[in-house]
């Protein structure tokens, strides 16, 4: 594959309600979108920073420049034989994991489309139908997030993960347990906590979750390898995952029972088959978890979601929960039993709506081979 151009595109889309996580409120949602064209096909993917370097350190403008300065610059005009040889490629480059999935998605795409195979087939997937949960924000009272969780129960959800903060977690926490003794659940911090916690953070034994997400800090495996040393409740890891060597140190240390995957996270798709392949063979179950993307990255999760040893619900969940109108055709839909069915058309298997795209685009920037 030649890489012959790309194109950068702010877009803004408005959010049907907002996100709030222990790190912040996302009201609308500015992506980035990365349009790749080699060998006269158009590759599609979305760099999942965040508006601020909040989640990690990333966030769309670093993105962009990274984008523009360095990693462009090294792929445009280069015969690439597999969308895998890209991280061979950025080799050079200290993290910008998001940045980097930008490009290395986008050429999984083109790779797909020229072979002529839906996207989670090119991977390796094995699932044609993956299991769904959902994540649900910080809400303003107990009240508030138990109609929530009805909703997503009576749409047949499997999971339901409950964002939490220091004083708002167990009193969000019980009356949802108490009115659903029996559902998948889960919590997730976003780093909110610090071991000074560890006596409070045991208290959520009681509540037999599924597993609770990134209490500590974002980049400290080893204070999760402690405090997983000092409660029952089964630790996940999210943010401090952000490439193979992060995954082994954390189940050597035992700071974990379960990794989160997310895409951009880990840099792109090779990245996150080799923290899969490594999960599966030491009997860590993986997820797929969320950026709150448009339909451009929730088909890129849905393809990695199809992989083995994703055995627990993602939150990877129907386009309609997050957006008016998505950027794709047919959006996502779950099924009534909480899944959804992987495409079978060859590349991302879904429609790319470039008029929806262009109309919500704000800055547009387009790089060629001279
Ligand atoms: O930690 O999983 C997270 C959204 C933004 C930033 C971080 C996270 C999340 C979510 C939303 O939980 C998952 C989704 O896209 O539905
Ligand atoms: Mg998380």
């Amino acid at each position: 594959m030649r890489v012959e151009s790309v194109t950068l595109r702010r877009m803004n889309m408005r959010l049907k309600a907002p996100f709030e996580t222990s790190f912040g409120v996302s009201f609308d949602r500015t992506i980035l979108l990365v349009e790749l064209q080699a060998d006269g096909v158009t590759g599609w993917s979305e760099v999942t920073a965040g508006e601020g370097p909040y989640f990690n350190s990333e966030f769309v403008d670093s993105s962009w420049l990274m984008l523009r300065e360095v990693l462009i610059p090294l792929v445009l005009g280069r015969a690439i034989e597999h969308a895998a040889d890209v991280p061979g490629i950025f080799a050079a480059v200290r993290g910008h994991e998001m940045a980097r999935a930008g490009i290395e998605t986008a050429l999984w795409d083109v790779e797909a489309q020229l072979r002529g195979l839906p996207l989670w087939k090119l991977l390796g997937g094995t699932q044609q139908e993956i299991p769904c949960g959902v994540s649900l924000g910080l809400q303003a009272t107990p009240e508030r997030l138990l109609e929530k969780v009805a909703t997503e129960i009576a749409a047949g959800y499997q999971r339901i993960k409950i964002k939490i903060k220091p004083g708002k977690d167990l009193t969000y926490v019980t009356p949802v347990r108490k009115a659903y003794p029996n559902i998948r659940l889960s919590v997730d911090a976003n780093s909110a906590y610090t071991l000074e916690d560890v006596e409070h953070l045991r208290r959520f034994d009681d509540y037999y979750l599924l597993m609770m997400e990134q209490p500590l800090w974002w980049d400290d495996i080893y204070a999760h390898s402690k405090l997983q040393k000092q409660i029952k409740t089964v630790l996940c890891l999210d943010e401090s995952i952000p490439h193979l060597r992060a995954a082994q140190t954390a189940v050597e240390l035992g700071a974990c029972g379960i990794i989160n995957i997310k895409l951009g996270r880990v840099g792109g798709h090779t990245s996150a088959r080799e923290i899969q392949s490594y999960c599966h063979r030491k009997q860590i179950p993986n997820w797929c978890g969320g950026m709150l993307e448009c339909g451009i990255g929730r088909a890129h999760n849905i393809a990695v979601s199809t992989l083995p040893g994703y055995t627990l619900p993602g939150d990877v969940s129907a386009s309609a929960r997050y957006w008016v109108e998505d950027v794709i055709e047919p959006e996502v839909t779950v099924t009534p039993q909480g899944t959804i069915h992987v495409p079978q058309t060859p590349g991302l298997g879904y429609h790319v709506r470039t008029d929806l795209i262009e109309r919500w685009t704000v800055e547009k920037e387009t790089f060629r081979t001279s």
